[in-house]
């Protein structure tokens, strides 16, 4: 079957090699040479790690049936609705189906390889992770659906892992709550584009998002409020375990972040012997950061900091607690690497690790810590020593990843303190070499927040995170050799179908060349 693989050789092209494929992909179809079908091939974002496209192609039809071992029983469901989505029809699962998951060895922990010939398709991967991204791609292959017209993929045989484990994106549900069903459709739209890590800003000086037995006034008091004065809100235990499966049937894991010791106002206006004057707060609306602490060293300061990050830890399957250390302007610098250290053992008492954002990073870290990198002006030189503790870095580097600045001066929300941040700013860096002294061993991963200051809807949300949430998705996962811009612009024009489809709102960036 292998030399069919390669007859591109016989087209002219030379054997491809892993940098030359998806260029001469693309350069195909804008020279005319396949059919308009072929061309879908180009449209996969991001981009596979290897890509070979074949002679001839299968025909979905509806009487197509899809085969799915028992032990990946949590990607048919995807797989299901991937085809239905291609064919107006959902398909029969039963063995001997033309779409085929199978398990096997020697694609690495999250890889797969796909393979479309004239018979059918097969995903096979080592785990149901590694299917449910064949399965991601897949939807990308298929054309959109047109009722009652064939629906055919050409030959290709694609082999794919992620460069990062941790592929991320943030949301903020402090500053603006986010209800569960958008959380739930952002996380959609995330493991679409193979984002497997939802970061949830749960706390900040605006609102306390997380319902903390024991801690009623947190969401009495500390959730009713958000920035410009909205009502707030906040989840339940049962809400964020709901989420919490959601994104896990989706092979997205949750971080929850509680802020801690600033960017507390909302706790100190539920509780006033988090208070060093033993005074509450009142709820604070604005938009300052770095105003708020709690009274470190005190024991009411270290039964709550103990208590809520226990019950976050029970509610949290994950490996991770993020929490924050940033922008802590009320302490001096012993009281505040005191606490982050007293909250690594706490967080290191549930068994769990600690994630922080890189100003930790001042304090004595245990190896295995994640910190989390977002500001330049901030001496990056902490990140290095973070490291040379045994800590792995996140990169979210404001001025290419932070969702919530403005694209440009008419941008109708976001804010600017890091720069405009056009797409092809949050495509064209490589987090291996963006801080000297922290090479490719030390980064576990990228990740885009999405700060909602100036965020009070979902249609603003998603125009600021489209198009540039699936830019940072391909910086996380497509080798550094195979990624340029010029490659990548009309690959992401090509997924603006699926976005009107999907309903998003949009940001038409000047940098893309869209197809009207
Ligand atoms: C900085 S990033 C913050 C947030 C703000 C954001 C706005 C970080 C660790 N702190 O508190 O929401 O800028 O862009």
């Amino acid at each position: 079957m292998d030399g069919r693989w390669w007859s591109n050789t016989s087209m002219g092209w030379p054997r491809p090699g892993v940098a030359l494929v998806a260029g001469l992909f693309w350069a195909g179809a804008m020279t005319g040479c396949g059919s308009d079908v072929q061309v879908r091939g180009a449209a996969l974002v991001p981009l596979p790690a290897e890509v070979v496209t074949g002679e001839g192609a299968f025909t979905l039809g509806t009487a197509t049936a899809i085969s799915v071992p028992a032990e990946a029983a949590g990607v048919a469901g995807h797989l299901a609705f991937a085809v239905e989505e291609a064919t107006g029809r959902r398909p029969e699962r039963r063995s001997g189906g033309e779409i085929r998951l199978a398990l096997g060895a020697g694609t690495g922990a999250e890889g797969y390889e796909l393979t479309v010939d004239d018979d059918g398709i097969v995903i096979r991967a080592q785990t149901e992770a590694g299917l449910f991204y064949g399965v991601q791609t897949l939807r990308q292959l298929l054309p959109q659906r047109a009722d009652g017209e064939a629906v055919r993929v050409p030959a290709v045989r694609i082999a794919d892992r992620p460069r990062f484990p941790w592929r991320g994106a943030m949301l903020d549900v402090a500053r603006h709550f986010l209800p569960v069903a958008e959380v739930k459709r952002y996380i959609d739209l995330m493991a679409a584009y193979k984002l497997n890590v939802l970061h949830l800003h749960l706390t900040d000086d605006q609102g306390w998002r997380l319902a903390i037995e024991g801690w009623p006034a947190l969401t009495e008091i500390g959730a009713a409020s958000q920035v410009g004065g909205g009502r707030g809100g906040f989840y339940t235990a049962d809400d964020y375990r709901d989420l919490v499966a959601y994104a896990r049937a989706r092979f997205v894991d949750v971080v929850p972040e509680i802020d801690l010791p600033g960017h507390t106002n909302a706790a100190l206006a539920s509780y006033a012997e988090l208070n060093c004057d033993g005074r509450r707060r009142d709820p604070y609306t604005g938009i300052e950061v770095g105003f708020s602490a709690l009274c470190v060293g005190s024991p009411q300061t270290d039964r709550f900091v103990s208590e809520v990050i226990a019950e976050v830890a029970r509610l949290t399957p994950g490996r991770y607690i993020h929490v924050g250390g940033d922008e802590v302007r009320e302490l001096s610098e012993p009281e505040y690497t005191r606490f982050m250290e007293r909250a690594q053992e706490i967080v290191g008492g549930t068994g769990k690790r600690m994630a922080v954002w890189q100003e930790a990073g001042r304090a004595r870290l245990l190896p295995g810590t994640i910190v989390q990198y977002w500001k330049a002006d901030e001496d990056p030189g902490v990140v290095a020593d973070a490291v040379r503790q045994g800590a792995k870095v996140v990169m979210s580097p404001a001025s290419r990843v932070y969702l919530d600045m403005k694209y440009d001066s008419w941008t109708h929300v976001g804010q600017d303190w890091a720069g405009m941040v056009e797409v092809a700013d949050s495509y064209e860096w490589d987090p291996a070499t963006l801080i000297e002294g922290v090479g490719a061993a030390a980064v576990l991963g990228v990740e885009a927040p999405l700060w909602t200051e100036t965020v009070g809807g979902f249609d603003d949300l998603t125009y600021l995170a489209f198009p540039r949430l699936p830019a940072v998705a391909e910086v996380a996962w497509t080798p550094q050799e195979r990624r340029s811009f010029d490659v990548f612009a009309p690959r992401l024009a090509a997924q603006a179908g699926q976005w009107k489809r999907w309903g998003l709102n949009y940001h038409e960036s000047p940098q893309i060349p869209w197809k009207r």
